[in-house]
């Protein structure tokens, strides 16, 4: 692997650390992207789906996950890991994300992870092929292409620092601020960076020089390569040995820091847990002596850094190794943006005619273009265009329910509001209002608990005793008039539909068997209308690859009593115009059908 990242690199982002997302999301933007380089975040106390994030001015929505699991398997294509979990959880994410596999690298910013784990954590990722960048760094940059989290400071950093389009340097470091440091430095005194690397400051990290610096040597982009190593260690002299080995060619130019440690009369422990000596060899001096005898490029101090960069930069142009470049144009990130309060995923109203899910309206209201009322409700309710079958059923459903009478709650409440002048929406609302577990509304519980049973292995009589526990009628079963001598007809029919259109019925089928021991305790105790409906609707979804999961969403969201919903409504319409069409006076419900049963209020 050549190069760490492309335009096209996505990652998962594990914990959901805004500031750091949204710095690469701006990034993005700036350099044009064409998808956003994080695919998913990783969020496990999250109950959100998604999150926010600035696109420029526009927003996006990122979707969030319970795991890494979830996340990879729902964005495949995301082949980096950015593991921003503490040091405490960092080293179980790592090795989780190592198990799942199709992580090409993994970046984990967290410091003090202990030595004997992060060992272990390296070990297994070299086993497996897996680039670690890290632990306790910032991250590494491809510029114009990906940028990891928070390298390279805020965007105008990065562009200053000419991070925004490739050069011609590859980069590494150990610290990330002197990353940022270097970065500036080389886009002053040569054409930038073609890819950067920090590779953090823990004693133990994954990555090491020489693996960046190899992979940066097989890389045609970098032309020279810029070594920034410290005191402590002994990483240095792998480098000193492929450039001696020829391994690498490429013209290096190198620098250790830390050579004030002379100065001192003990060891001298600076920021970072590895910049420590251990032995004569690890002193920066050491290192940056060993570096020159081996023709590395190494300057007399920090200070001399940028001729030397110049210098090297220069000859390569001038032999035509580095050619000049055109500066790309970016875009201009937003200073002040405005986050949305609503989302809409499901229609667009801009532009010049409305959509209905990506369909113009003029595509789906016209009868020649295919479109009836059930893809309508297939792609606005569930944002998919359902297959033939599917589609007429919902259809189906939809005619099945939209009457039942007059005597029925809702149409009867109907009727009474309309006749005591009111209008038709609050008519129609008050029918509504009586849609309820009893009456109509319990198609999404059908579904629930049927679903759970079946999915349970229970046998019908557990499933009853089941029930009995949880103190409720079993959603579906019973009617008022409908029993085994008065078949309901509306079930039939549907039975009817479902057997000759659906590739399989299982969830009715069990329903059946339910049904059998219900009807043999008592004869009105059949699958209902509500029953029969929402128990076809999961074979129904089902039978489409829906998974469980995304069925319960609908089932949690009610999304199968707004078919009764929608249907009745269709009948409590009807029944308020006739009632209007009538002109029927108000009505008074006769005394003689109630009981009174009033006794003088108790004084206390
Ligand atoms: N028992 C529907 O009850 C009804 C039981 C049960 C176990 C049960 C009742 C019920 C679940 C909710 C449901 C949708 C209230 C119905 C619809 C649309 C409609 C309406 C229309 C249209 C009827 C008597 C005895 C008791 C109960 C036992 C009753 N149901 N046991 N599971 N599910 N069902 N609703 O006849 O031993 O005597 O004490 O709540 O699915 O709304 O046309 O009218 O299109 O408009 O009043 O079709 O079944 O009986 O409640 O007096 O109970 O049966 O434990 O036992 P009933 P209850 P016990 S479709």
């Amino acid at each position: 692997m050549a190069q760490l990242f492309t335009r096209d690199t996505q990652a998962i982002f594990w914990n959901n650390n805004k500031t750091a997302i949204q710095r690469m999301l701006d990034y993005d933007y700036t350099i044009k992207r064409e998808k956003p380089s994080v695919a998913a975040i990783v969020a496990p106390t999250s109950s959100s789906k998604f999150d926010k994030f600035f696109y420029g001015g526009d927003e996006i929505m990122i979707p969030l996950y319970k795991s890494t699991a979830e996340a990879k398997a729902a964005h495949p294509q995301a082949d980096v890991l950015l593991n921003f979990a503490s040091f405490r959880t960092a080293y179980d994410v790592t090795m989780e994300a190592l198990e799942i596999g199709g992580f090409k690298t993994i970046m984990i910013t967290a410091e003090g992870i202990p030595e004997r784990l992060a060992r272990k954590m390296n070990a297994t990722a070299r086993e497996k092929n897996v680039t670690v960048i890290g632990p306790a760094t910032v991250g590494a940059i491809a510029p114009g292409a990906f940028k990891i989290a928070n390298i390279g400071g805020t965007i105008e950093n990065i562009i200053q620092s000419k991070l925004h389009r490739a050069g011609s340097c590859g980069l590494v470091t150990r610290s990330g601020g002197l990353f940022n440091e270097l970065s500036n430095i080389i886009a002053i005194n040569a054409d930038g960076i073609a890819e950067g690397v920090a590779i953090g400051g823990d004693r133990f990290v994954g990555s090491v020089f020489i693996d960046n610096l190899l992979r940066m040597e097989a890389n045609p982009e970098v032309k020279y390569m810029l070594l920034l190593g410290e005191v402590g260690g002994t990483e240095e002299y792998k480098v000193i040995e492929a450039v001696k080995s020829g391994k690498i060619k490429k013209p290096i130019i190198a620098w250790c820091i830390g050579t004030i440690a002379k100065y001192y009369d003990s060891g001298v422990q600076f920021g970072h847990a590895g910049a420590s000596a251990n032995a004569d060899s690890e002193t920066a001096e050491a290192k940056n002596r060993a570096m020159k005898e081996v023709g590395i490029h190494v300057p007399a101090s920090f200070n001399d850094l940028p001729e030397i960069i110049s210098a090297v930069y220069h000859e390569l142009h001038a032999a035509g190794i580095i050619k000049d470049i055109k500066e790309p144009s970016v875009n201009a990130c937003p200073k002040v943006r405005k986050p949305k309060q609503f989302i809409c995923t499901i229609s667009d109203d801009r532009g010049e005619e409305a959509h209905y899910c990506g369909y113009p309206i003029s595509s789906v209201a016209t009868p020649d273009t295919g479109f009836t009322v059930g893809d309508v409700m297939s792609i606005l309710w569930f944002k998919k265009r359902y297959p033939r079958w599917a589609v007429d059923f919902l259809e189906t459903v939809l005619k099945t329910v939209a009457d039942h009478g007059p005597a029925v709650s809702g149409a009867h409440n109907a009727k009474v509001t309309a006749r005591a002048g009111k209008d038709v929406i609050s008519s129609l609302i008050s029918g509504l209002l009586t849609i309820g577990p009893r009456f109509g509304g319990a198609i999404d519980d059908a579904a629930k608990y049927f679903k759970y049973a079946k999915d349970s292995n229970l046998t019908p009589a557990e499933f009853l005793n089941h029930m009995k526990k949880e103190g409720i009628p079993i959603p579906g079963i019973g009617h008022r008039i409908k029993s085994l001598k008065n078949p309901d007809l509306r079930v039939e029919g549907l039975k009817r539909f479902a057997a000759a259109n659906f590739p399989s019925t299982p969830l009715l089928d069990y329903a059946l068997t339910v049904e059998q021991l219900t009807t043999s305790k008592k004869e009105n105790l059949i699958l209902n209308v509500d029953g029969t409906i929402g128990i076809l609707m999961v074979d129904m979804w089902r039978a489409l690859g829906y998974e469980d999961e995304e069925i319960d969403v609908f089932i949690n969201a009610g999304a199968l009593n707004a078919f009764f919903i929608l249907g009745r409504s269709i009948g409590f319409i009807g029944h308020i115009l006739d009632e209007k069409r009538l002109a029927m006076p108000m009505y008074r419900h006769p005394m003689d059908d109630i009981l009174y049963d009033v006794h003088k209020a108790e004084e206390l």
